[in-house]
Parts: structure tokens; sequence; C-alpha cells
């Protein structure tokens, strides 16, 4: 017995020796010592030992566990911190590498120019106001002095959904819907900001859909030289005291007399390129005194209100302040494009 024990003590040792793995380092520990292991079966045959033979036999069985217990308890640790090393250098962090720069965003340059908008006519005291893209017939043509057999409607080839409904073709509808709102009661200063919807042909200065801000003023005695004033005030503070101006007479249904302002062309200095078709000027505005028709159908007497209009495209006029050759340039998100006005 004490052959056997020997045995395998050696047996146990080298295979612990070998090993390089815990499960498996575990194995042999279960193998050996378990309740079935082989150290163990060993033991339980000492009943048939002589009382002399016993106590020998003990001791070396005693020293075997031992001597196998503290083989895989060794193992176990140079195992385990092998598997620590591993794992260090497997999540390792480089501190020295350079950082990966994180990409800053900005606001889009029509966006910047329309907010810039805002708070100049907030500061003048307008209200900002909004309204809504899919419009009615009679919002967006009747309230505004277009009947349905009016031929102005002709200058706004339109995008229908149903015969009363359409994407609106200007913030016009605005004007109507605010002077409802304020039921012919008061006078009032507001804007309005918004997507609108035409079927243009797309160019270097049209799209199909762009953005305007409408404006309209309305109170007792208010005059066409005040409007002048408000534009005059609102162009050189956009595009510099140096920048041309000038006001040609235009037509406009919802307006009489009605005008149209023009700003020189800074992409060619006024001489003439494809931005502004050769003629040194880039319309950017429709405006006029709002006509007694319309101040009537929104709740107003004309006998004792009158009011200014006006309506701009904020891309001409971003177009115009920063040079940019190609009104497409704003919808097609191109960040090599976009990313030179973060800072702007
Ligand atoms: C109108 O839309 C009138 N509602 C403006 C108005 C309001 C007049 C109040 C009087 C009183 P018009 O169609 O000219 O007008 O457009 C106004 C501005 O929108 C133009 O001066 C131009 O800057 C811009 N615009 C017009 N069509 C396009 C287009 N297809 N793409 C980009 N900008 C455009």
């Amino acid at each position: 017995m004490q052959e056997q024990l020997k045995a395998i003590q050696q047996e146990a040792l080298s295979k612990v020796e070998e090993v390089n793995d815990l499960k498996e380092l575990q194995a042999i520990k279960v193998a050996y010592l378990g309740k079935k292991g082989s150290l163990t079966q060993v033991l339980r045959g000492m009943g048939k030992l002589s009382p002399e033979e016993r106590p020998v036999v003990g001791e070396i069985a005693n020293q075997v566990r031992e001597a196998i217990t503290t083989a895989i308890e060794e193992k176990n640790t140079i195992l385990e911190n092998a598997a620590l090393e591993k794992q260090l250098q497997a999540e390792s962090i480089d501190v020295t590498l350079p950082g990966r720069p994180v990409k800053v965003g900005g606001p889009h340059l029509l966006t910047k120019v329309i907010e810039e908008i805002e708070d100049l006519f907030i500061g003048m005291g307008y209200e900002v106001r909004e309204g809504p893209e899919v419009e009615t017939d009679y919002y967006n043509f009747e309230a505004l002095n277009l009947p349905k057999d009016h031929p102005a409607r002709d200058m706004q080839d339109s995008f229908y959904i149903t015969n009363e409904l359409l994407l609106r073709t200007h913030t016009s509808p605005v004007q109507a819907r605010t002077m409802k709102e304020y039921n012919g009661e008061k006078g009032f200063k507001m804007i309005c900001p918004g997507k609108v919807y035409r079927r243009d042909t797309d160019d270097a200065t049209h799209s199909h859909q762009f953005t305007q801000i409408e404006g309209l003023y309305v109170d007792k005695d208010v005059k066409m030289s005040d409007l002048k004033g408000v534009l005059n005030v609102f162009a050189k503070r956009m595009f510099g005291e140096d920048r041309k101006i000038r006001l040609r007479p235009s037509f406009f249904p919802f307006t009489e007399p009605s005008v149209e302002m023009d700003i020189s062309c800074k992409v060619c200095d006024g001489h003439g390129c494809n931005v502004c078709k050769g003629t040194g000027w880039i319309e950017i505005l429709g405006a006029g005194m709002v006509h007694p028709n319309v101040l009537e159908m929104g709740g107003y007497d004309p006998n004792v209100y009158s009011g200014f209009a006006f309506g701009m495209g904020p891309e001409r006029i971003a177009m115009l302040k920063y040079g940019v050759n190609d009104i497409r340039q704003f919808y097609l998100n191109d960040s090599r494009f976009l990313k030179q006005f973060h800072q702007a």
C-alpha cells in the first residue's frame, strides 16, 4: 500500500507539473483528492491493515495528500498569475497615443442668416410667428386678393395636394392668418420665417423648395416711407453701409403700391456673373403697402388701418452676404461647403 501511495504521489505531481490550464488543474485535484479520487480510494482500504501498519501508512498518506495539495496550490497561483498577466497585456492602454479628434458641428449657414434676420427685426419690435406649410387655397391665394381665376396665380406655379390644399408658395398666408387672429382690434408687427414650395426649375438662384421670411406691420397711419425706412435699415445692417440698394416698382395682388428690392451682386461686385444673370443686381425681396381688400378680409377697416408687408428669400440674402455662387449648395449638405461658415 505504501508503494501504491508513492506511485500516486509521483503520478499526481508529474501531472501537476505538466498542466498549463486552470480547468485541467482542477480536474487533477478532483481525480486524486476528490471523494472518488485515487488517493481517497486507497485510504478507504486502510481498515484492512494491521493496527501496527495503520499509523505508518496513515502518516505516509497524509504526507502524500499534503505534497499533492501543496503542488496543486502552487501551480494554481502560477496559472492564475499568468492568466491575469495575459489579461492585463490584452487590455493595456497606450496613454501616449494621440487622441482621435472630435468633429464639432455648427449651425447651417441658412439657419444662421435666418436667426440674424430674426434678431434684427425682434430689435425693431417684431414678433416671430409660424404658419402651416400645407396651406389652404383660401389663405395662400384668396385672402391675399388672388381669387380663383386671377391671372397672377400663374406667377407661382404650385404643388397642389387637393383642389383646396397645396404646399404654400410663399409665407404671405401668415399675413392673413395673423390679421384674423388679431381680429382688427389692434396694430401689430410680425415676421414669419418658413419653408415654401414652387414648381420652379432649379438653377443657380432658384429652388423648388426654399425659405422665405414674411414681414407685416399693421397700424393706424403706417406709410410707404415707413416701409422704405425699415428696408433700408435691414439692408445696411445685413450687407454693410457701402452695398448698393435699389427699389423697383413691381406688382403683387396683395400690395398696392408694390416694390422689389435688389442688392448689388457681391460675387461679381456688380459687374455681371451667373449669379446675377449678368445684371449686377440680385432681387432679394418683394414688398408694398397692404392692399385695402386684404386688410378688409383680415378683419381690419382700411379707412382706419394701413400697413406694409414684405417677403424675402434668405437663401438669396445668404448668397449675397457670403458670396455663395449657387443656391443648391444650401441643400447638398456637403460638409466641405458647410464647415467654411462655422465661424462666420
Ligand atoms: C413673394 O413671394 C411675395 N409673397 C413677397 C411679398 C410679400 C410681396 C409681402 C409683397 C408683400 P416673390 O415671388 O418675388 O414674392 O418672392 C419673394 C422672394 O423670394 C424673392 O425676392 C426671392 O428672394 C425669393 N425667391 C422667389 N422664388 C425663389 C426660388 N425659386 N428660389 C429661391 N428664392 C426664391
